[in-house]
């Protein structure tokens, strides 16, 4: 969709002043900026995604640059996502997914609950963080085709050595949660944790398709639950909307099919 198809798709979300809740996110990617858009997706709550609302009308890029530049009073965020509510700014998008976790029911009721999932949230960044290291070993500022050498050899460690950790981590996690029956990561019902592996298994699919079917037969718990969450009706309309942004060589999860023999 394109013009006035696609603003009028987007309109239910992405209007000026159509929610307190303003997400501040690099346009055109799924990124980080996913994370927190699935929560808000799954528990059914309008949220502005300022990078998508035209720059005529206030959004756009300039608008996160003019965020990072302090345009708000308070504490200065560092990067996006951010998320502004009010007179409140968050960063970091674990911190966000906790804090929007417990204000919309996808949290567990409990403090070590909660604490669990904030400590599974912050792993599954550190995962997200390894990923983009397998394309930008050596820096961001830099372009992939400046550090292919040094990207063959972290992806084939991340690939044979971080990717089993992490993933078979989770797999553990879900195993001994006796108050999710093995179900969900943490607590009885689904969390925001639950929300973010099904992103991250998405997105290693897309880039490692080879290394996670050589991983598939052991994440069994975890492959289930990335279906039950796909299958939640509000995820599943959302996964099926012009809103939910395809994965791509510039994101975080990139197909560089070098990085992933077959
Ligand atoms: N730890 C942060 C990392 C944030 C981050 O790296 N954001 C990227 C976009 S996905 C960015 O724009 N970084 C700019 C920078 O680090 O200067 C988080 O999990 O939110």
């Amino acid at each position: 969709l394109k013009g006035e198809a696609r603003a009028a798709t987007l309109a239910g979300v992405a209007q000026k002043d159509a929610s307190p809740y303003e997400l501040y996110y690099w346009p055109g990617i799924p990124g980080r900026g996913e994370f927190v858009r699935l929560v808000f997706e799954d528990a059914g709550v309008p949220y502005v995604d300022v990078g998508r609302v035209p720059e005529a009308e206030g959004g756009g890029v300039p608008a996160i640059l003019r965020l990072l530049a302090g345009e708000r009073a308070g504490p200065l965020p560092f990067a996006p996502p951010c998320l502004v509510v009010g007179d409140l700014v968050l960063w970091q998008t674990a911190h966000i997914c906790h804090w929007l976790g417990r204000r919309f029911g996808l949290a567990p009721q409990d403090e070590g609950g909660q604490l669990a999932a904030l400590a599974l949230q912050l792993t599954v960044a550190d995962l997200v963080g390894e990923v983009h290291d397998t394309h930008h070993p050596i820096a961001g500022s830099l372009y992939y085709e400046d550090q292919l050498e040094e990207a063959a050899r972290r992806a084939r460690l991340f690939r044979e050595e971080r990717l089993p950790r992490f993933l078979s981590y989770f797999e553990q996690t879900l195993e001994r949660n006796e108050a999710g029956a093995g179900r969900v990561l943490v607590g009885a019902g689904v969390t925001h944790v639950d929300l973010a592996a099904f992103q991250v298994l998405e997105g290693l699919e897309y880039a490692f398709p080879h290394a996670c079917a050589r991983l598939a037969a052991q994440i069994p718990r975890l492959r289930a639950l990335r279906e039950r969450v796909a299958a939640r009706p509000r995820l599943a309309a959302y996964l099926a909307s012009e809103r939910r942004l395809p994965f791509g060589e510039s994101g975080i999860f990139r197909r560089y099919p070098e990085l992933d023999p077959a």
